[in-house]
């Protein structure tokens, strides 16, 4: 979803949020027998997570791509994400259902406030990395097809083509059988909640400022992302959300620092993703932009916003 609030959030933002979807958890595994032969024997010790290394790239401003493996073991995986761009550079995965494609998930999820398809699922992956640096999550991930893109824009606000839309996209594949593996505890957590009806929010425990390792989890039925933003100098949580619930463009500077928003990738009910927040002291605004899977409204206009004070 190229997004259109009238905030025009951080690239972050909106991004690479839009899609993921749905629904149907359920079929996963569902028809697998249920015995696995050559499973490890049982040891003490978590196994260490795979890698998956992607590089972004780019030739010139209008040619840019993503190069990754073309399949890694399904359990607990670190996707890491080189950028040897000039621009910020993101990474997104999807499950595809069905043997959806990439192209058919960017065309699903293009529309503001669409239905999400039911084959899209799990989501995750990493949000903008910053020229020169390597950005890492992990995850564990399930068998299938993934899409991967890139939905960064030059523009750095959502409008306009989408590194995506310049070739940074593709597939891969996650091998099974399903993991058992766990993702490890962190001693940060950031957790988005809906009760499947009206009620959506987030809680955090043990963020601080500096560098944080943070497990940011979706507990609801619905797909959530994280986006945080500092609120600015002599304004409220009151204003950021009346900013965001309004239609209208803002009036005077807007509420938050859009320049400095940090924030998740889209995950669905039921995922989690370890990843590394960094956070200077002061307030934040903490924002859901995704809409329910039957489509509609940004969270953020359902009360899916939340301070959180760093100190
Ligand atoms: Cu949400």
């Amino acid at each position: 979803m190229r997004t259109t609030t009238p905030l025009c959030l951080a690239r972050t933002a909106i991004t690479c949020v839009a899609a993921l979807g749905a629904g149907a958890l359920a079929g996963c595994g569902d028809d697998e027998p249920a015995s696995k032969p050559a499973a490890p024997a049982a040891s003490a010790a978590p196994a260490a997570p795979a890698s998956f290394a992607i590089e972004a790239t780019a030739d010139g401003k209008t040619k840019k791509k993503l190069t990754f493996p073309d399949s890694v073991k399904a359990g607990l995986v670190t996707l890491t994400l080189k950028n040897s761009d000039s621009v910020p550079r993101s990474a997104g995965i999807v499950r595809l259902l069905d043997d959806h494609t990439v192209e058919e998930f960017e065309k699903a999820v293009d529309k503001e406030g669409a239905p999400i398809p039911a084959w899209i699922e799990d989501g995750g992956g990493l949000t903008a990395v910053k020229p020169g640096q390597t950005g890492s999550v992990t995850q564990v991930l399930a068998p299938g097809k993934y899409g991967i893109t890139d939905d960064e824009t030059e523009s750095g606000d959502g409008e306009g083509k989408s590194n995506s839309d310049l070739g940074a996209r593709g597939e891969f594949t996650v091998t099974g059988p399903p993991s058992e593996a766990k993702l490890p505890d962190q001693p940060a957590t950031l957790t988005a909640t809906d009760d499947g009806q009206d009620e959506y929010g987030f809680e955090f425990d043990g963020l601080k400022a500096g560098v944080n390792q943070v497990r940011f989890e979706n507990t609801g039925k619905e797909l959530h992302h994280a986006i945080i933003f500092p609120i600015n100098k002599g304004k409220t949580i009151a204003d950021v959300t009346a900013a965001f619930a309004s239609d209208k463009p803002p009036k005077g500077p807007p509420p938050v620092d859009f320049e400095n928003g940090l924030g998740t990738q889209v995950i669905d009910g039921g995922i989690a993703q370890n990843l590394e927040l960094e956070f200077k002291a002061g307030k934040y605004a903490v924002v859901c932009f995704i809409q329910d899977r039957k489509g509609g409204k940004p969270h953020v206009a359902q009360g899916m916003i939340d301070e959180l004070t760093i100190e």
